[in-house]
């Protein structure tokens, strides 16, 4: 069988660059203006020394994101400001998590990426080997921690957590499930807590399904890509595995995302500018992007509250989410479009919680079902029949 890597097509125009800092300023801006006014106006006491003194420092006062970063092709990254990354990195920057991407390679040495990037996997040539041979992988791993203001290209998501690339395609991008099954579990064992999976049909797969609970057992996540083909799967969620979905401007399902009920949540899939091979950039479509996306969402999570349980991050994760479409859980939204301020702030406000309660004996890791250590398995051996292909581009 093969799986496609989920990518539609390059995005041939590069959108206005340019920051937007404080969020269109209709906040501060414009009630400072109108105070202002009534001031002017009225004040006759001595308290309009004091009214002025405020009102001075009011004026020169800065609010609205403590962290601005400077990365050019940031302003073109729409996805950013619409999963609300941009205000979460105030509360997490995904500090020493694990987010390994399973693909074609990544690109170790691309400018953006080499700060992030550790020692991966080959699970194709059996070497540590992970240069990127495709082009896919560099792709996802932009999405997930492309450096942060550092002055160049574009940010990731999780601009802190570390990059683990495990190569398990060929050079034609395809990937067998044999190969696909033994990064993920690669990545597991070697302490990855968010495994991303850009290929087709991974997640109706029952074998990568069983990773999933593998990995769920061991107290990681794997999160994949719903696919690009605009099918609707009768798929039901599955343990462990968090499945994203694709929306574009609108805010709505972009036509060529699958869907069902098996979709976890929905991402930005159109137009999204990450990092391409030999140090470029590149916008790109594709599921294969917002489930790297949502994986870097989780890594804030999991460095806000480092003891939450993945049942405690994926129900946040969805909880946080922002409705779209359909009222409520819909097939082609799942529980909506993901709001990384959001989740990163109950992630962080339940370690709190998680903190107190500790010595009361509940809290913190709580039960994730399969049990760590209770639940083995080995990735096959076998020769490249059944392939997995990636989503394209
Ligand atoms: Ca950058
Ligand atoms: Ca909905």
């Amino acid at each position: 069988m093969i799986l496609k890597q989920y990518a539609k097509r390059a995005w041939p125009t590069l959108l206005a660059l340019g920051l937007s800092a404080c969020g269109g300023g209709s906040g501060g801006a414009v009630s400072i203006a109108g105070a202002a006014g009534g001031i002017s106006g009225g004040s006759t006491s001595g308290s309009a020394n004091t009214a002025s003194s405020a009102m001075a420092t009011a004026c020169t006062q800065v609010v609205g994101p403590s962290f601005v970063p400077n990365d050019p092709y940031l302003g073109a990254q729409w996805h950013l400001d619409r999963i609300t990354a941009t205000t979460a990195w105030d509360l997490s920057k995904g500090q020493s998590v694990t987010v390994a991407v399973v693909d074609s390679g990544v690109d170790g040495q691309h400018p953006d990426l080499t700060a992030n990037v550790v020692v991966g996997w080959n699970m194709v040539d059996g070497t540590r080997v992970t240069d990127d041979v495709f082009g896919h992988g560099t792709r996802g791993a932009g999405v997930v921690s492309a450096s942060v203001n550092n002055g160049m290209g574009v940010a990731g998501v999780a601009l802190q957590a570390r990059l683990m690339p495990v190569r398990v395609a060929n050079i034609d991008g395809n990937a067998t499930i044999g190969r696909l099954l033994a990064g993920i579990i690669q990545a597991v064992d070697a302490g990855a807590r968010v495994v991303n999976v850009s290929y087709a049909q991974a997640a109706t797969n029952p074998m990568i399904q069983e990773a999933g609970r593998y990995a769920h057992s061991r107290g990681a996540v794997l999160v994949v890509a719903a696919g690009n083909e605009g099918r609707n799967f009768s798929q039901q969620p599955t343990l462990g595995m968090v499945v994203v979905g694709g929306t574009g401007q609108d805010d709505r399902r972009v036509s060529w995302s699958d869907y069902g009920p098996h979709i976890t949540v929905v991402a930005p899939a159109d137009g999204i500018w990450t990092t391409e091979r030999q140090g470029g950039y590149r916008a790109v479509s594709g599921t294969s992007y917002a489930s790297p996306m949502v994986a870097g969402v989780l890594a804030l999570m999991m460095a806000a509250n480092p003891k939450a349980s993945i049942d405690e991050l994926v129900g946040w994760l969805k909880a946080t989410s922002r409705d779209v479409g359909p009222a409520g859980f819909d097939v082609e939204h799942g529980h909506g479009i993901v709001d990384a301020r959001r989740a990163v702030a109950m992630a962080a406000s339940q370690a709190t919680v998680s903190a107190t309660a500790a010595s009361g004996g509940s809290g913190g890791a709580a039960s994730s079902g399969g049990g760590a250590g209770t639940w083995n398995m080995t990735a096959p051996s076998c020769a490249p029949s059944g392939a997995g292909q990636p989503p394209g581009g």
